[in-house]
């Protein structure tokens, strides 16, 4: 099939779909449903897909710029599936990303009014949670009680992990920070929507507001995780309630931890200066926390069996958190404690979050005082795009991902490689890397090797069973919508309890749309967080 971005493209932006290599040499846009053809070009030379055993042609039809609906035709082929070109092309699939994390709130009842068909009960109050022995301290040993509410679910589980909050819930106030105008127009129909605060920020407040709680206020380090001992089943999150702990203070934690409220504390400071100042003041406990322990790495306990976000280099953790820090203060020792000099630049991952630093100095570079390094900060971001643009020239798909960047999670890659292109692109300009960044949306929404949206809900031909037990247990075929599968990647680590088999090993098509499938088609809010920027991105920067 012809491959291509099942929602289509804004008017002025790079337009480009995917096609098996046949007899044919060039290629037609029609008007959806007729032989009216639009627009006639050559396909590009024909090259090898490694990552997915095919041989393929580019379609680049950017010169379209008229809205209305499509289809691309190839003699030889079935027609592309239908698709638009318009001005609001993402608005509807940026509106539900984040509405998806409305969707996977703890510790409130959707209503109807707000979640539709997806309403349910509240589940996971977590207002009575253990203190795991790993977490014991002085004040609070362990068996004791304490109180820490709402918060998102990670991912299809129902546990709520810190150190993967911190670069979700980081890239939504970055979203917030980059695009303001995009999100103040925004209506999410969530409960709070209409209360003079941008729904974006009402929903990441949700979160911040449980993370604020995993600090103890005794010595200001941060709980690495609120889990239950074993996954719960895949029941609703009402039904699920074995008891909550919170486990061992992780340097991790903390940092990241610190990097979202200094974060934070900036960008709620016009709605709120009391909520800005607390975050303020607990970033800088949590720092002192992690100066303290630098290097109390997360070991999971025997007893404990869910997710565990471990990582035993926390030197990014500590660049992230300064340079957060140095912007929201203008304290030049933090801009030191970076090390900026030796920071190098990578695609952000749960684990590697350096470039988060250079992408918020990069953003906050007007107002940054004369201990930062402007060159430094600019060279950085650059060099990143400049890396990811030459993958993309390379692509037989035209995209920035490579063989080794089919990992768990694959889908979170390619966008957040949109996200740092999309940081260059606003630094100078260079138009590649607009077009790089909408290769990386193209990709997850339709232009990949298994030809499928990897958005619930959104296209013609999406992911359908996502590892998630909401959309597995509420007894509604469709799934639940705006959340992003993990995608392709090769690792088949759920292979064993999989009765259904995987398509294929090949990177690009290891891919299973079945439920069983946590490996391959989990969601997780830091999935999430990168489509709701580039989304957003490529609405406010691609020119009309
Ligand atoms: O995204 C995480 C991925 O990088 C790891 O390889 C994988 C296995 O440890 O875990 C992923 O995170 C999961 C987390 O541990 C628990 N909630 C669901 C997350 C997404 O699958």
């Amino acid at each position: 099939d012809i491959k291509l971005n099942q929602l289509g493209f804004l008017p002025g932006a790079a337009k480009v779909a995917v096609v098996p290599d046949g007899g044919a040499r060039a290629f037609t846009v029609v008007k959806a449903g007729s032989d009216a053809v639009v627009r006639s070009g050559t396909l590009g030379a024909a090259a090898a897909a490694q990552d997915s055993g095919e041989t393929v042609r580019l379609a680049d039809f950017s010169a379209l710029t008229v809205p209305g609906r499509y289809q691309l035709r190839v003699a030889g082929l079935p027609d592309s599936l239908p698709f638009e070109i318009g001005a609001a092309a993402y608005q509807a699939v940026n509106a539900a990303a984040i509405k998806a994390y409305y969707f996977n709130r703890a510790g409130i009842a959707l209503d109807a009014r707000q979640a539709g068909v997806y309403a349910r009960a509240a589940g996971h109050p977590d207002t009575q949670v253990l203190i795991h022995e790993s977490a014991a301290s002085p004040s609070r040993p362990a068996g004791a009680v304490i109180s820490s509410p709402k918060g998102w679910y990670d991912a299809g589980d129902y546990n709520k992990y810190i150190v993967n909050s911190g670069i979700a819930t980081y890239t939504l106030l970055a979203a917030y920070e980059d695009f303001p105008a995009f999100f103040r127009a925004q209506n999410l129909n969530i409960p709070e929507s209409g209360n003079g605060v941008p729904d974006l920020l009402n929903e990441a407040r949700w979160n911040l507001d449980w993370m604020l709680t995993m600090q103890d206020p005794a010595d200001g380090g941060v709980y690495h995780k609120l889990t239950n001992k074993s996954f719960d089943g895949m029941v609703m999150p009402a039904q699920a309630t074995q008891p909550r702990y919170v486990v061992q203070k992780s340097t991790a934690a903390a940092l990241d931890f610190a990097a979202v409220m200094a974060t934070a504390s900036r960008v709620y400071a016009p709605h709120d200066k009391a909520l800005a100042a607390r975050m303020l003041t607990a970033a800088q406990a949590a720092w002192r926390w992690a100066q303290a322990h630098p290097r109390a790495y997360y070991r999971q306990p025997q007893d404990v069996s869910t997710g565990d976000y471990g990582d035993h280099d926390v030197s990014d953790e500590f660049a992230w958190a300064a340079a957060e820090l140095f912007i929201t203060t203008g304290d030049a020792a933090y801009y030191r404690a970076m090390n900026a000099p030796a920071l190098q630049a990578t695609v952000p991952t749960w684990s590697d979050v350096r470039t988060l630093a250079w992408l918020s100095l990069a953003r906050h570079r007007k107002t940054l005082n004369a201990a930062a390094d402007q060159a430094l900060i600019a060279a950085r971001v650059d060099g990143l795009a400049q890396r990811l643009a030459a993958a993309w020239q390379q692509s037989p798909y035209g995209i920035t991902l490579q063989t080794r960047d089919y990992v768990w999670g694959s889908n979170a890659v390619v966008l957040n490689q949109a996200m740092v292109l999309l940081h260059a692109y606003r630094l100078n300009g260079r138009r590649a890397y607009l077009d790089a960044a909408q290769s990386g949306l193209d990709y997850v929404l339709g232009r990949n090797a298994v030809d499928i949206s990897f958005v619930t809900g959104y296209g013609a031909r999406s992911t359908m069973h996502p590892h998630h037990r909401p959309s597995e247990a509420d007894g509604i075929a469709a799934p639940v919508p705006g959340f992003l599968a993990g995608g392709p990647q090769p690792g088949q680590q759920d292979r064993q309890g999989c009765a259904a088999p995987y398509p294929s090993a090949l990177p690009a098509t290891s891919y299973l749309d079945n439920v069983c499938s946590y490996a391959s088609n989990e969601i997780a809010i830091n999935w999430n967080a990168p489509l709701v920027y580039v989304s957003a991105a490529l609405e406010a920067l691609t020119p009309a």
